[in-house]
């Protein structure tokens, strides 16, 4: 093994999240975090489609072009509750200015980037957590984005599991989510439930729209629907993390986020791994999509 321990790799079987605080220096999370920064301080709104980001929840459709075909860009989403509503009269307007509206900037930072390049494709450090995990044969990156979480505006990320929204056949996706600032109760840290990976059956898809447009669920054929409440069950766990942290989340294993109440932002990079390997299939039904000229990339 490179770098995880055999009882870290126990508690990552067993839990389906991995917590492994100092994982990156602090001069290298300074640079993703000042990097982060100057994403969002360059952001122009002008032209912007207002495309606003949140998870969707069963029932919940979100998605247009801008978003539908930010696989291989970096691209700038909204916090729903940066903008006044819409109305027949007047359209929605920011409410605060551009760099604090963001609540995500993706889907292609570890292609197009150079410093997220550095921390995802060219690092060897994450290629050993890949290797040590040894649960992909062919690690393919994708979603690389940051998730700004902003004071005051930022929204809940509700209970659900990765490999709903990256749905390869077999399920394969693995998180590497990365705090670049302190990650508390208050502003919003990530919270589990342990183990859930284990029971969770992914019998949903979060795919394209058959009608062009937007967003929509599926049913993964012949998979009994899970009848579970998982938000409402005991033995959730906060995540509390300091700056540095990587957190290894596993495609089935549940978790969420509260909103961002408090006064501080809590920014985090992350992206995800699915197998490109052993036969398993990402197909053209997925919502975000390689392209010809950006395959995603491998990580070994
Ligand atoms: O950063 C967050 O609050 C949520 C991230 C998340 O749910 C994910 O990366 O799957």
């Amino acid at each position: 093994m490179n770098i995880l321990t055999s009882s870290q790799l126990e508690q990552w079987k067993s839990d389906g999240y991995l917590i492994l605080p100092s994982f990156f220096e602090s001069e290298e999370v300074k640079e993703m975090l000042d990097e982060a920064k100057r994403l969002c301080n360059e952001f122009d709104i002008t032209g912007h489609p207002m495309t606003t980001f949140k998870t969707a929840a069963d029932g919940e459709h979100v998605g247009d072009e801008y978003f539908l075909n930010s696989g291989d860009k970096i691209r700038y989403f909204l916090e729903p509750s940066s903008l006044s509503p819409a109305t027949p009269e007047k359209p929605s307007e920011l409410l605060v200015e551009p760099s604090k509206s963001i609540n995500k900037i993706g889907h292609s930072l570890a292609n197009l980037n150079p410093i997220f390049k550095k921390y995802t494709l060219e690092n060897s450090k994450i290629v050993d957590i890949a290797k040590d995990l040894n649960e992909q044969e062919d690690p393919k990156v994708l979603q690389s984005m940051i998730i700004c979480k902003q004071p005051k505006i930022g929204g809940i990320v509700p209970c659900h599991n990765d490999s709903t929204f990256l749905y390869t056949n077999p399920p394969s996706a693995i998180g590497c989510w990365i705090a670049l600032e302190e990650c508390t109760p208050s502003n919003g840290c990530l919270s589990f439930l342990p183990g859930s990976h284990k029971k969770a059956r992914i019998s949903s898809r979060f795919v394209k729209d058959p009608s062009g447009k937007g967003t929509t669920f599926i049913d993964v054929p012949e998979i009994k629907k899970n009848e579970e409440n998982w938000d409402e069950m005991d033995g959730w766990k906060e995540a509390s993390c300091p700056p540095g942290t990587l957190v290894l989340i596993h495609g089935s294993v549940m978790h969420k986020s509260p909103p961002n109440h408090s006064d501080k932002t809590r920014f985090i990079y992350t992206f995800h791994m699915i197998e490109g390997g052993k036969g398993t299939i990402y197909d053209e039904k997925n919502w975000l999509q390689p392209t010809k000229e950006m395959p995603f990339p491998s990580l070994f």
